[in-house]
């Protein structure tokens, strides 16, 4: 796997025509995974909203205007019986998320339970808890997570943009002791935030020239929430979002691609394009974290007509 791509390189295999483009990114795709499977991942909030930190996107930032209130860490059980519920619907993967900018020493013992209750179920186990320090990565791992997730967002450049109460140093550094600590890495962006399209190759590119790739890259769509500073930015162009799911592919051949937030937003043309160019991955079920998600019903449907099916337990990455 290659990572010395260059901004030159990724700026002409972005810049091709669109049946090049998503030709080249449908062949390097096949020869790594089946194009007809999907991997699926289930999203859990277990500690919804307050959070400390300024991310203009967020519906959790109690420094936006947005009026959600803050709950706290749900308990060990009932995020088991919501794993069980994610499990007999046919999610692979339960990612639980807590909008902290890091987690605190008295959280510790509850999240490690939470890991170790849905390894239990036979489910992957992903966590996204803010900013982590040395200890708290070894604690998880010893608790057994496989993936943590931890998004860059965007490009260094617009970053301050976006947020600035952390700096993408900081994200990067919290994504090397994970990797160091021998969790697998999730890590991606979001596009639709008024950033330009040299900011989302830059985004990609800082992924693809980590000294190992993410295995999984979340692509999200902006999501509006109202009294956010983001609430009216533009909409992405179908065709632009759909490139950047190509580049991605490419540079990151075994990469598992996520179609994250925004789906709702997406036509099935749009997903379908998405999946052409390498997109591998979603998020089930009718909510994410705090916004709405396609749901089963509609994505069943989806399947359906495209011939999809869900990957199955256990056989992730095999071709
Ligand atoms: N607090 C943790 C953190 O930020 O690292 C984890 C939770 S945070 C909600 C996880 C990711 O969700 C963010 O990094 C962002 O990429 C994505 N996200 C949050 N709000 C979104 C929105 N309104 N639209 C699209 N993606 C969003
Ligand atoms: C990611 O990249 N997207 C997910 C997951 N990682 C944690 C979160 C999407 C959140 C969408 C907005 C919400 O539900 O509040
Ligand atoms: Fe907090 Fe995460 Fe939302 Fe940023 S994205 S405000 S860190 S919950």
């Amino acid at each position: 796997m290659r990572t010395d791509w260059t901004r030159n390189e990724a700026e002409a295999i972005y810049a091709q025509p669109l049946m090049d483009l998503l030709f080249q990114a449908q062949t390097v795709h096949r020869a790594h995974f089946d194009p007809n499977r999907v991997q699926m991942s289930r999203l859990l909030s277990v500690k919804t909203g307050g959070c400390p930190e300024d991310c203009s996107y967020c519906s959790q930032s109690a420094r936006n205007g947005a009026q959600l209130s803050a709950s706290k860490l749900m308990e060990v059980e009932r995020v088991l019986a919501e794993a069980r519920k994610a499990k007999a619907a046919g999610a692979t993967r339960y990612c639980m998320g807590a909008a902290w900018r890091s987690p605190k020493e008295r959280d510790m013992p509850a999240i490690e339970a939470m890991v170790r209750g849905v390894r239990e179920l036979g489910m992957e186990t992903c966590m996204t808890l803010g900013m982590l320090d040395e200890d708290q990565v070894l604690r998880l791992k010893g608790a057994g997570l496989d993936y943590y997730n931890h998004n860059i967002d965007t490009s260094e450049s617009f970053y301050p943009e976006i947020i600035t109460t952390r700096s993408f140093a900081d994200r990067l550094d919290t994504l090397d002791r994970v990797r160091e600590a021998g969790i697998k890495v999730c890590s991606g962006g979001i596009l639709g935030m008024g950033e330009a399209v040299g900011d989302r190759i830059d985004m990609l590119l800082a992924l693809a020239t980590l000294p190992e790739h993410p295995e999984s890259v979340p692509i999200n769509m902006l999501i509006p929430v109202e009294n956010t500073p983001l609430a009216d930015a533009a909409p992405v162009d179908p065709i632009d979002f759909v490139r950047v799911v190509a580049l991605g592919r490419i540079l990151m051949p075994r990469s598992y691609l996520r179609l994250s937030a925004g789906r709702t937003g997406m036509s099935d043309e749009m997903q379908a394009l998405c999946f052409f160019a390498g997109a591998n991955s979603l998020f089930m079920g009718d909510t994410l974290l705090t916004a709405a998600n396609p749901g089963e019903d509609r994505d069943q449907k989806l399947f359906d007509k495209l011939g999809l099916r869900p990957e199955a337990p256990g056989s992730e990455g095999a071709a």
